[in-house]
């Protein structure tokens, strides 16, 4: 086989010829499994970050209706989870909502289960829309109302069930497309549908939520409370407003805690949630951990990049990393917001623009 030979870079008659011998020499070292890194760097090892994600907004006028409509195909239980996928338009065919997080928005119908199971992905719910349905967390059934924020943490076994006569629609967050990234993924079925309840409802957050804490407390990288209501929230970041600590990028707004840390909820997703006053007028913000939304009360409109995303009750959109964003609400709103800020500040990776 004629194989093309270099002669010394940069000599007058090898020049028109040098692209050929360094192309063959990469097919060469292709069979080989091997690639020049010079051809790549730039794209690699960015200067600023790079994302496919888009800013976007799911209308919940929409997404209630077709999550109703899936209720007359399939049961909560042939389905395990009966969940539609907020898919990033970037994105489809990858079940993801940003990079590293799913989101979907899940339906219980009165009467419903979907089967206890386990898994190594955190998930989190929002409550958007019902009252009384339950998730069962590791020994507590929490029942649930809109606002309601809920934590079932790696591995914890966990089933829902629907004892009301309303169906209830909430947002899952979970952070499988990171898991899958690592490709450490372990999920199980429990042997029974729904797992027996030691602990009632609100049980975690009384013992835990309580400034005090038993001694030789909880050394898990999760927190142990299951359900932070949003009767208990609310009137905290709406005190913040009426104090007048708004930050003027971010509102008024809280983290959700792990009681036994002070840090986030969970090692992979931290939350938070956010009132702002009428006529607030956010000042741009960006950070590296892409975000989602859900707007509870109020409506508004968050300008990412240029893009204006109208936004009202139970509406979910998502800011991608790095773009600089701002929030305007002219009559005043809500806003919880999720994303995986934990996972980046333990690998040293976050950043945010001051
Ligand atoms: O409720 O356990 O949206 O396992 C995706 C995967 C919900 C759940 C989802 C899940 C669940």
């Amino acid at each position: 086989m004629a194989v093309a030979t270099a002669t010394k870079p940069g000599t007058p008659d090898n020049k028109h010829n040098i692209e050929a011998v360094r192309q063959a020499f990469y097919d060469r070292i292709a069979k080989k499994d091997m690639a020049p890194l010079w051809k790549v760097m730039a794209s690699v090892v960015t200067k600023e970050p790079v994302t496919r994600c888009q800013p976007h907004v799911w209308n919940y006028s929409d997404v209630k209706s077709l999550v109703m409509e899936s209720g007359g195909l399939i049961t909560a239980e042939e389905a395990n989870r009966r969940v539609l996928i907020l898919e990033n338009p970037a994105l489809h065919g990858e079940s993801k909502a940003t990079n590293t997080l799913f989101a979907g928005v899940q339906m219980i119908l009165p009467g419903e289960v979907a089967p206890a199971h386990r898994h190594v992905s955190s998930a989190i719910r929002f409550v958007l829309d019902g009252e009384g349905a339950y998730t069962a967390v590791e020994g507590e059934k929490a029942f649930m109302s809109r606002g309601d924020f809920v934590i079932t943490a790696n591995w914890a076994p966990h089933d829902h069930g629907n004892t009301s006569d309303k169906p209830m629609l909430w947002l899952d967050v979970l952070d499988f497309p990171a898991v899958n990234f690592y490709e450490a993924s372990f999920a199980d079925h429990a042997d029974e549908k729904t797992q027996k309840t030691t602990r009632a409802d609100g049980d975690s957050l009384n013992f835990y939520g309580s400034g005090v804490l038993p001694d030789g407390a909880w050394s898990k990288t999760y927190t142990p409370v299951i359900n932070y209501t949003y009767a208990r929230t609310r009137p905290i970041v709406e005190r913040m407003m009426q104090a007048g600590d708004i930050d003027k990028r971010h509102g008024a707004r809280v983290s959700y805690a792990n009681p036994a840390t002070g840090g986030p909820v969970l090692p992979t997703m931290g939350a938070w949630l956010a009132m702002f006053p009428k006529g607030f007028k956010g000042e741009p913000y960006r950070s590296t951990d892409g975000t989602i939304f859900v707007c509870v009360e109020g409506e508004g409109s968050t300008t990412v990049d240029g893009k204006v995303l109208k936004w009202g009750p139970n509406d979910v959109f998502v800011v991608p990393p790095w773009k600089r964003y701002h929030h305007n609400a002219p009559v005043g709103a809500v806003l919880f917001s999720i994303s995986d800020r934990p996972a980046q500040k333990a690998l040293g990776l976050w950043r945010e623009e001051q």
